[in-house]
């Protein structure tokens, strides 16, 4: 029997195309092309599968355009990219890769705070500019981590996870606000504590965002909701760009209405608004949160399991849509 043809959309590491091209006719972008929307599409024709990372517009356009789809396994948690309900109505399955890297992002959230607070890479640039030729008391005096208030918006995993850290590790009192409040097991757990969003912005000392974005999610904060912040405050988005205006961001932390930000993603990313680039009171990282080589490995080896699974068994590790297997494209 021939082997059925996939596409891997981005370069990923190469023992992960050497495992697929064991059950399947591997086309992969080892070089790393940013394809158009028109060229990826072309790729896709005749492919029962498509290996993504999390940049790759999957919409009913596309699924119309390309009748052997039959999965798209995208290496993120994240799946804004996928329109959910159009893959569902044409019968093609969509898994991402949860769980894995949950640990590994609460790491980098609660670095990212800690970069915050304290004013990391401000420092470091001054003393690499030359500039520290004597010591002051007020030297980048930043804000105190240990023992303030931390608000997690999203309470998902890895929201949790960086409850755990905040509340275990730094004694700090920790309060979310989710869609739907956590079980009393799991607020325990995490020693948080269920508010409404309002008291959120107004009482957190580093506000930490972990929410999906969905059009639902579009600038959760914004001007009004940074105007509701502490001027001490803090905010750290590690979870999705659009989920914070920038431009408001970018003018409250020049106008100093809140302290210091720290963000891993950005709106229109890998396109950064020009003003957050000239704020000295940010911490810029681009979209890393879960990049550890192990962390990066599982989620290329789950969803490479994902299309595995499903294409070869039917069975899928983590679907989002199961219902699609009720129609699904054979
Ligand atoms: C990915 C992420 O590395 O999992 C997610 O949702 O944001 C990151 O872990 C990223 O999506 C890859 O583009």
């Amino acid at each position: 029997m021939s082997k059925l043809s996939i596409l891997v959309a981005r370069a990923i590491f190469p023992e992960t195309i050497a495992r697929l091209a064991q059950c399947f006719e591997v086309t992969a972008n080892q070089s790393d092309d940013l394809w158009d929307r028109a060229t990826l599409i072309e790729k896709l024709r005749g492919k029962a599968g498509v290996f993504t990372t999390g940049g790759e517009r999957i919409d009913a356009e596309l699924l119309a355009a390309c009748p052997d789809l039959r999965i798209c396994a995208n290496m993120a948690v994240g799946y804004n990219n996928f329109d959910l309900a159009a893959m569902t109505a044409a019968g093609v399955l969509g898994t991402n890769t949860p769980d894995v890297l949950t640990e590994t992002t609460a790491d980098f959230g609660f670095a990212l705070l800690l970069a915050t607070a304290r004013r990391l890479t401000e420092s470091e640039h001054f003393l690499r500019a030359g500039q520290w030729n004597k010591w002051a008391f007020d030297m980048f005096a930043g804000a105190e981590v240990n023992g303030s208030t931390l608000g997690i918006l999203g309470m998902g995993r890895i929201g949790q996870g960086i409850a755990r850290r905040g509340a275990h590790g730094f004694g700090m009192n920790v309060i979310y606000h989710n869609r739907s409040r956590l079980d009393a097991a799991t607020e325990a757990a995490c020693k948080a504590r269920y508010v409404d969003k309002a008291t959120l912005l107004r009482e957190a000392d580093h506000l930490v965002l972990v929410l999906p974005y969905s059009p639902a999610s579009h600038h959760a904060i914004g001007a009004a909701e940074l105007a509701q912040m502490k001027p001490t405050a803090t905010l750290v988005n590690v979870a999705r760009g659009g989920i914070v205006d920038d431009a408001a961001l970018a003018q409250a932390l020049r106008e100093r209405r809140i302290a210091a930000a720290g963000l891993d993603v950005f709106e229109g990313e890998p396109r950064v608004h020009p003003d957050l680039l000239t704020v000295p009171n940010v911490v810029l990282t681009p979209h890393i949160a879960s990049a550890t080589v192990r962390t990066r490995r599982a989620m290329a080896d789950l969803a490479a399991d994902n299309l595995i699974n499903f294409l070869t068994q039917g069975q899928p590790k983590t679907p989002l849509n199961p219902e699609a297997l009720a129609g699904a494209r054979r």
